[in-house]
Parts: C-alpha cells; sequence; structure tokens
C-alpha cells in the first residue's frame, strides 16, 4: 500500500478562520469538537457493549468525524442526506436526539426503526437523513434520484451523497455519477477515502490515486481534500454545496482521512494491517488535531476539556440506563408503517403455503 501523506500542521490564523467559517468561528469551531468528542465517546462505549452482548454490532467512524460533521454544520436543513457506512454523526448534529439514537442501537421498544433494522442503522427522516444501507453504494443512486426531483420541482434541496473508498467500484457509482453530470444535479458526491474497504486497501480497488479525478470521465469537477483538517473540510462541504444549490450541477468530494477502529465489531484488523498502521493513522487523528487548534487559539483548557467529557459521559450513560430499561417493541407492531391494515392472523405472519 503506498505511503500516506504527512499530516499537514493546523495553523491558521483568526483571520483565515473567519474567511473559512464565517464571523461566528469561534462557536463553530467549539460545536465542531463537542460533537466530534460525543462520537469518539460513542465510539467507544458502544463498541465496549457490543463486547458485553449489551448491543448486537456496531460500525465506529473513528478517524472520520471531522467530515461528519463538517457536513452537518454546513448543509441546510432542506437538504437531504444519503450516508454511507458511517455516517450516522451527521444526523446527531442535524438534531436526531443522541437519547433516539441510543434506543436504535439497543432496537427497544424506542428505536424510530422498532428493531427492524441492523443497529448502527439509524433512520432519522425529520433531520432529512435516509436510513444507510449495508448493501454498498446502493444509496448513490438513491440521492441521484431525489436531486432529480428536487430539479424537477425546483425545490432548493442538494443531495448528499456519502460512500466510501471501496464504493467507486460498484456500479451504482457510475451509473450515478454520470445520470447526475448528464442532467446536471444539485448533488454533493462525498468519497470518504479511509483506505481501506474491510481488508482491501484502496490500491487494490482503483489504479488512479486520486478518487476524486473519476469525477472528471463524468463531466463535473472533483477535489482532495484532507478530511482530518475540519476548517478545510467544511469549507470544501461549504462550497460544493454552494455550486449544486446555484444549478452549476454535481461535484465529487473526496475526503482523505485514516481509519483508526476496526470495519466493525466482526472485524478484526490485526489479521491484515501493517503492524505500524494504527500508530500511523493515530497522527491523523481529527479529534485531537482540532483539539490542539483550539488550544492554541485559547478557547480550551484543560478545566473545559475535563467538563465538557463530564457532560459528554454523564449524556451517554443516561442515554444507555434509558435504553437498558426500556422494553422490547411489541410483537404487534412488526407490520407497524409495512401494511395499512394488519391482516387476520394478528402479527403472526401467515405460515408458507397456507
Ligand atoms: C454490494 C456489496 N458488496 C459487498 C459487501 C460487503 N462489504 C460490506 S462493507 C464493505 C467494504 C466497504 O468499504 P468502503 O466502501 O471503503 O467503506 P468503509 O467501510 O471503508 O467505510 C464490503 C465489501 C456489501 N455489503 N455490499
Ligand atoms: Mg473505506
Amino acid at each position: 500500500m503506498s505511503e500516506p501523506p504527512a499530516p499537514l500542521p493546523l495553523d491558521y490564523r483568526a483571520a483565515d478562520l473567519e474567511r473559512a467559517l464565517g464571523a461566528d468561528w469561534s462557536r463553530t469551531l467549539w460545536t465542531a469538537y463537542r460533537w466530534m468528542r460525543t462520537a469518539r465517546s460513542l465510539d467507544e462505549r458502544m463498541t465496549a457493549l457490543q463486547r458485553q452482548g449489551r448491543v448486537g454490532f456496531y460500525g465506529p467512524a473513528t478517524g472520520q468525524e471531522a467530515v461528519s460533521v463538517a457536513a452537518g454544520l454546513a448543509a441546510r436543513p432542506e437538504d437531504w442526506v444519503f450516508p454511507g457506512l458511517r455516517e450516522q454523526l451527521v444526523a446527531l448534529v442535524r438534531g436526531h436526539p443522541v437519547a433516539t439514537y441510543v434506543h436504535h442501537l439497543f432496537a427497544d421498544g424506542m428505536d424510530p426503526a422498532l428493531g427492524r433494522q441492523m443497529p448502527c442503522h439509524p433512520t432519522a427522516r425529520e433531520v432529512h437523513y435516509v436510513s444507510m444501507s449495508s448493501c454498498v453504494g446502493t444509496q448513490v443512486t438513491h440521492a441521484v434520484g431525489l436531486a432529480y426531483a428536487a430539479k424537477l420541482r425546483r425545490d432548493p434541496a442538494v443531495a448528499l451523497a456519502f460512500f466510501g473508498d471501496g464504493a467507486t467500484s460498484v456500479s451504482d457509482f457510475h451509473a450515478g455519477l454520470n445520470f447526475a453530470g448528464v442532467f446536471q444535479l444539485p448533488v454533493l458526491f462525498v468519497c470518504t477515502n479511509n483506505q481501506w474497504a474491510i481488508s482491501l486497501p484502496v490500491d487494490r480497488q482503483s489504479r488512479v490515486p486520486a478518487l476524486a479525478d473519476k469525477a472528471k470521465e463524468y463531466g463535473f469537477p472533483g477535489r482532495r481534500v484532507d478530511g482530518t483538517d475540519f476548517v478545510a473540510t467544511y469549507r470544501a462541504f461549504a462550497e460544493g454545496l454552494e455550486r449544486a444549490r446555484a444549478g452549476g450541477g454535481p461535484s465529487l468530494l473526496e475526503c482523505v482521512l485514516y481509519r483508526m477502529s476496526a470495519h466493525s465489531t466482526s472485524d478484526d484488523p490485526g489479521r491484515y494491517q501493517p503492524a505500524d498502521w494504527a500508530q500511523r493513522a493515530a497522527e491523523h487523528d481529527p479529534v485531537r488535531r482540532l483539539e490542539r487548534l483550539l488550544g492554541e487559539l485559547g478557547l480550551l483548557s484543560e478545566d473545559l476539556l475535563r467538563e465538557l467529557q463530564r457532560q459528554i459521559d454523564g449524556a451517554l450513560r443516561e442515554a444507555i440506563a434509558a435504553a437498558e430499561g426500556t422494553p422490547p417493541p411489541p410483537a404487534e407492531s412488526l407490520f407497524r408503517d409495512v401494511v395499512a391494515a394488519v391482516p387476520a392472523g394478528g402479527s403472526s405472519p401467515a405460515a408458507p403455503g397456507s
């Protein structure tokens, strides 16, 4: 696998930050940091709970937090989010309650999907966040379909289509980008290139080193951004969304980052990653990088950090206790939102052949 680039120093000055994030830049940075820390704590806690047998499955997004927070803060409420495998944080930043997400992870009676979806696949219609699909890449064409409808209806929504580096090898990626290019649709394609598709490194996925270059074939621009730099990533999202909103058509944003965790709780990366990968990836930790920047700007102290972590831990503890104290969905909820009238026989599906 090719050598990853060295992290660029985050040596932003106030004037750069104002240009990138707007006049309220210090509040934006602090909000971003709070969400990134929350996500990191969720990943640690849920991975531990899965190991204890208290949740069934979890897919961490450790190392990818800056991208989801940048998207969540840069997009407008009318935009629609079609996540890949690791963008649950976008829904939380857009206002889906963390406690509701935790109910979903426990698949209890307060889970909006009523336990009928795999854990870690939340759905949050109220914040225009579509349930993710474990089938790699299928959401790309769904996002394009929404963008086509938005254009026909003159609706100002932009569709954000997230996917991993591995998804650039599936046919839905190519069909989706081609259609969006031909019809100049309001879509921002976002590739979170964490350099792995489970055990397959990105250089076995594509001969082209920069995945952003694939956009050229479909007639629109692609750009690469350091996806561990919140400021640069936010700016890139703002520009891509603005272009789509103004009728400029689609673009592809490749966020280069480092998977700092296993693919999921069903994976053991020790079987295939180089021995020094974890250490190299940790040098690109987006949470530590933003923390350092906030410290240099005088916006973060040890005391503030301790207090923030105390609040996050408290909220998660409460949410987990509430979920574990909630009964499972009732059996008769099996058909809710599925059929208008529950068929005779109540909640039990008809026997085959009957
Ligand atoms: C169509 C399809 N093929 C294969 C799989 C098995 N699978 C699940 S995740 C994954 C890798 C995805 O890699 P990437 O797109 O880079 O996303 P990441 O997990 O790195 O976020 C594969 C091959 C699947 N779920 N769907
Ligand atoms: Mg990947």
